[in-house]
């Protein structure tokens, strides 16, 4: 079953070499499935409201701002050469694992300045001292996405900070697959879906104006996705699999009193609130593109980062899966890679300029080559996204 199982993997994970190229329908379609197209622009008349407010506001920003900013690009350098100031990049959840790679990976290149978002401080001043994050490249900040309060103190500590914001990783997220009963956020929010997506939504939707003020040559907003959301690819089959129904629990609140903690109504199942909130992380990345790329050149982007089967996420698993996992993804399905070359893949979609594809999905093949990959029928449903954005907008307290 096993070896079966990895036989049927390697043509899903397997892409042309250039990764560039979008991928064969062949490796795309492992369980039948077709797939609507998720870079498809669709513009309702709530988007164009959207952008008129965003625009207002920006613009208010913008004059109060520019005066005292220094300019992304030097023209002044003494060799007459451009010089690029250092980028800016704020990380969710850069503590451990994938975030903290990627810190690390951007940090090293001296060309970023990494603020880490993170909820335990001392934890992520330590872990970011023994992965030799040189002090001039970091800043830890306080940020606890499973408190909506949290969300907005980091979002007004960040502006008061003065720097400026070029890309935006939310990358922070907890995996409860033990848990027999419901967790909560500070709001009554399930914690899996309202850490790992609301916060997020929340984060990112305040934090757009920042990035849309910033003048860097590329500003990026990057929501980390995963496989397992994606039941177009064997990983997305194993159950639980994601599905968010027709949304009923997330319009209840996920509060598991009056409603149901699952967003598709169900019982609770914390590996399913897992992958559901990975698919809420990809359906935000594609709508944030519809309605907000164009306007603002944005590039928004997710991606699966490779099976990381070491981190911090597998911590409340049971001690057997957290032996055994490792060597059944480096062995057996070949999906494992290490937090390093993780973080190398996010920082890739940080910083590299042929990376400004906005609305895409990236993976990486065996010779760690990028590709626009595509995301299952429900993670690339235009008509979800929407309705999953407004629902989220009315928990969050943004409408
Ligand atoms: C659900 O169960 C839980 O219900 C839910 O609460 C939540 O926790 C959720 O996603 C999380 O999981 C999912 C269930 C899937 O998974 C299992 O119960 C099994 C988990 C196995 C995890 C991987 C460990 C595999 C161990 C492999 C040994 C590695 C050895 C490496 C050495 C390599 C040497 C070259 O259930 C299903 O999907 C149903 C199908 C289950 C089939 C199980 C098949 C076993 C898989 C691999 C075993 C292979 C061993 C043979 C090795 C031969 C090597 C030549
Ligand atoms: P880790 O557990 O190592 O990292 C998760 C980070 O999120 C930690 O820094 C953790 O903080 C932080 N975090 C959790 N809750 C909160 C909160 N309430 N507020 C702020 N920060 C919080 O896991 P990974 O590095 O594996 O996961 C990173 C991302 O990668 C996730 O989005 C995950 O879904 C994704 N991913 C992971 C895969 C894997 O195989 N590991 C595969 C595909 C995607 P603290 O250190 O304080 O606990
Ligand atoms: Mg999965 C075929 C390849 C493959 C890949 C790339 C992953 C990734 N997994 C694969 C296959 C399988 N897994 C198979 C065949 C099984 C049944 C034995 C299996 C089981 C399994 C479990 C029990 N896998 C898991 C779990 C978890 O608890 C992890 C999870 O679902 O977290 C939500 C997990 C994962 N497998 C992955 C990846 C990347 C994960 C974890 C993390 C994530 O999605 O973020």
């Amino acid at each position: 079953m096993a070896l079966q199982a990895a036989s049927l993997v390697s043509p899903a994970l397997s892409v042309p070499k250039e990764g560039k190229s979008s991928v064969c329908l062949k490796d795309s379609s492992l369980f039948g499935i077709s797939f609507s197209d998720h870079l498809k622009s669709e513009f309702s008349s709530s988007t164009l409201r959207c952008k008129r407010e965003l625009n207002q506001q920006i613009g208010a920003i913008r004059a109060q701002t520019t005066a005292t900013e220094s300019p992304a690009v030097n023209k002044a350098a003494p060799d007459g050469k451009k010089t690029l100031r250092k980028g800016s990049v704020v990380i969710t959840g850069a503590s451990s694992g994938l975030g903290l790679a990627t810190a690390k990976a951007l940090a090293e290149t001296g060309k970023w300045h990494v603020i880490m978002a993170c909820r335990d401080f001392l934890k992520a001043e330590r872990a970011a001292k023994s992965a030799g994050i040189a002090k001039e490249n970091y800043t830890v900040m306080h940020l606890d996405l499973a408190s909506l309060d949290s969300v907005r103190q980091f979002v007004d500590n960040f502006r008061q900070s003065g720097r400026p914001l070029d890309v935006l990783v939310c990358n922070a997220a907890v995996y409860l697959p033990t848990a027999k009963e419901p967790t909560f956020t500070a709001e009554g929010f399930e914690l899996s879906v309202g850490t790992n997506h609301l916060g997020h939504f929340l984060l990112s939707r305040l934090l757009l104006e920042d990035l849309n003020k910033s003048d860097y040559p590329s500003k990026r907003l990057i929501i980390v996705g995963s496989i397992t959301g994606n039941t177009n690819t064997l990983a997305g089959n194993v159950p639980p699999k994601a599905n968010l129904g027709d949304l009923r629990g997330l319009a209840g609140g996920l509060n598991g009193l009056n409603s149901s903690s699952m967003i598709d109504g169900g019982e609770f199942d914390g590996a399913k609130a897992y992958k559901d909130s990975k698919v809420c992380n990809m359906l935000t990345m594609q709508e944030f593109h519809r309605r907000y790329h164009e306007e603002t050149g944005i590039t928004f982007a997710s991606l699966y980062p490779g099976c990381i089967a070491t981190t911090g996420l597998f911590r409340e698993h049971i001690p057997l899966f957290r032996l055994l996992f490792p060597p059944f993804q480096k062995f057996i399905t070949k999906g494992y890679v290490s937090e390093d070359e993780a973080g190398k893949r996010l920082a890739q979609v940080v910083s590299e300029p042929s990376l400004t594809k906005s609305g895409v999905y990236w993976s990486w093949n065996k010779n760690s080559a990028s590709f626009e990959n595509q995301l299952s029928q429900e993670a690339s449903d235009a008509e979800k996204a929407r309705k999953v954005w407004d629902l989220s907008e009315k928990l969050v307290g943004l409408a």
